[in-house]
């Protein structure tokens, strides 16, 4: 496996230099993050991105993400071309030697939480989620906590996209995925390129959107409607622990050969649809990271890992759930692990 650790881009603070310091760290996940969503990405704007990441002695390894553009999720509109924009920006990264990207089908909105900067009993601050608060939020005002947030929405569009939704059911979701797929897989598996769908944050349905990478029936489904090695999964402990009927452990034995990315992170379940984001060891939260990380030894993943969020901790501030130090803990904390299981299996 590789550890990896997101970066932002140029205008991170968390800049490559930093990265570069933390022990055991030699890859970056990243983006393009000014194209358009739907545009092609350029091979010179990925070896730019690929040669900046480099001369800090780091590696480019993972894209996260290729945006989907939300014509090709709700199947209208102008999808074959922006699905023809996606294969060439496939074809692009390969030849940059990419292999690996993680995108999901969420519609609209990407990870919700209701609030960014909740002060924990530590006095960290954490992003967490209650279900009530979010259900009370409207997203037309402005008042809902989006760290994934696209911002490029007006309120017009955002309102008109949110109408035609109404009349997309999961099944639609479904099929407009596997029309997706169809495409888009065939190129990678040409130019041998790995792609991991994020699953869903939270795992269900929020503002009567459907949403579909939730739990490991539909994971089944979805690695079934294309049945490649180059149709697979970024899993995120996080994003699906969320939910108790989720075994992340299970689901890492069931899914092992399909899945490219791991995303590790703890969060403590505080209630019926309401979590908060937790540190990564094990006792602080509701997941056993410690069998986890078993789990993918276990498995011989040879995949990308990433500590997820961390909190905001020594007084950090920056981007809700990306500042440095909680999650060069987790890194930490996570190569700790890995040696320790490594060693203790080989003195079997
Ligand atoms: C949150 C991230 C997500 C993820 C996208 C993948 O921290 O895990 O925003 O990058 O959903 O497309």
């Amino acid at each position: 496996m590789e550890m990896t650790f997101r970066w932002y881009g140029k205008d991170d603070p968390v800049t490559l230099k930093k990265i570069r310091q933390i022990p055991g760290v030699t890859g970056i996940v990243s983006a393009i993050y000014d194209i358009p969503v739907g545009e092609a990405w350029s091979y010179e704007r990925i070896m730019e991105l690929k040669n900046e990441i480099e001369k800090e002695g780091l590696r480019l390894s993972v894209i996260e993400s290729v945006p989907v553009h939300e014509d090709i999720k709700t199947g209208d509109g102008d999808r074959d071309r922006y699905i023809e924009n996606y294969c060439t920006t496939i074809r692009n990264l390969a030849k940059a030697g990419i292999d690996c990207v993680c995108y999901n089908f969420m519609p609209v909105f990407d990870w919700t939480r209701s609030d960014l900067n909740y002060e924990l009993s530590d006095g960290s601050h954490a992003l967490i989620y209650k279900e009530d608060t979010v259900l009370k939020m409207n997203p037309l005002t402005g008042d809902l906590s989006l760290p994934g947030w696209d911002a490029s929405y007006t309120k017009e569009g955002l309102k008109a996209l949110l109408e035609k939704y109404q009349h997309i059911t999961e099944e639609d979701l479904w099929n407009n995925l596997k029309y997706f797929l169809d495409r888009v897989i065939k190129v990678c598996e040409e130019v041998q390129v790995k792609m991991a769908i994020h699953p869903d944050d939270p795992p269900w349905s929020i503002f009567g959107l459907p949403r579909i990478i939730t739990n490991k029936k539909n994971i089944e489904r979805f690695l079934k409607l294309y049945d490649s090695k180059y149709n697979g999964l970024t899993l995120c402990s996080g994003s699906l622990g969320v939910s108790p009927d989720n075994d992340i452990v299970d689901m890492i034995h069931s899914f092992a050969d399909r899945i490219h990315f791991a995303h590790i992170r703890n969060i403590k379940i505080t209630g019926d649809k309401c979590f908060e984001e937790a540190a990564h060891k094990s006792e602080y939260g509701s997941l056993d990271i410690y069998e986890i990380v078993k789990a993918y030894y276990d498995e011989g993943f040879d995949g990308y890992i990433r500590p997820d969020h961390g909190r905001m901790i020594w007084g950090e501030t920056g981007r809700p759930g990306y500042g440095l130090y909680d999650r060069a803990l987790g890194a930490v904390y996570i190569n700790g692990l890995w040696e320790a299981i490594e060693k203790n299996s080989k003195n079997k």
